[in-house]
């Protein structure tokens, strides 16, 4: 009876988990955002910038933020295991693409690179974060000036935002992070992933 009474109780008030892709191509910045994530949200420390070493398959990172439990997967970028991410793409809430803004010769694989993850069937409907990460460096190009070139009129209704970030530093992730947590919070996606969960039961 306990059991069954608790079991009810975790339904109703756990809080809801959120599975988030980290994407984007090699060297943007998606481990050393992953381990500032951990830092800013909970007592552990991250890994400093200069234990960071290439990222050969997957890196797991779980926080709790905004209220929410929040899962990140930080999937290798390396072209050789772009065919890994489809793996994770219908388990996932949202994406959060990050960009190095401080690098413009990589704009055109960055922007090739998104354009299939947003084709990509089994990731409809999920919110995209779009990080122009590098913020500190001095020639970092703006998000309006990244908007522009990436050209995102494939996005239809898909909600998403762009914003600028230091993974070094940690400027503007809480604020990115509060956002994602809110649209992840009222998508359609979640909710087809909740009725996808309570049918076979997985969660
Ligand atoms: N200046 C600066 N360098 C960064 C920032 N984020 C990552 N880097 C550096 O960019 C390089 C690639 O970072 P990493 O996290 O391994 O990229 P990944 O391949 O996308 O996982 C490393 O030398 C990082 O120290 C940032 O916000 N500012
Ligand atoms: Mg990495």
């Amino acid at each position: 009876m306990f059991s069954l009474f608790y079991g009810l109780w975790n339904y109703m008030f756990s809080k809801t988990e959120f599975h988030v892709l980290i994407l984007g191509v090699d060297k943007a910045g998606k481990t050393t955002l992953l381990e500032k994530l951990k830092s800013l949200y909970s007592n552990l420390e991250g890994l400093p910038p200069d234990r960071i070493v290439p990222t050969v398959g997957l890196n797991i990172g779980r926080v709790e933020a905004s209220n929410a439990k929040l899962v990140f997967w930080d999937l290798g970028g390396q072209i050789g295991l772009r065919t890994i991410w489809e793996k994770y793409y219908e388990e996932a809430h949202a994406i959060v693409y990050v960009i190095d803004a401080g690098c413009p010769s990589s704009f055109e694989d960055t922007k090739s690179a998104l354009g299939k993850v947003l084709r990509h069937e089994d990731l409809q409907g999920a919110p995209l974060l779009i990080l122009a990460n590098k913020q500190d460096l001095p020639g970092a190009v703006s998000t309006e000036e990244l908007a522009r070139y990436l050209d995102l009129k494939e996005l239809n209704e898909r909600l998403y935002m762009i914003e600028a970030v230091s993974a070094y530093n940690g400027t503007g992730i809480k604020f990115a992070i509060d956002w994602l947590v809110d649209v992840m919070e009222r998508s359609k996606r979640t909710e087809m992933l909740r009725v996808r969960a309570g049918v076979t039961g997985h969660v």
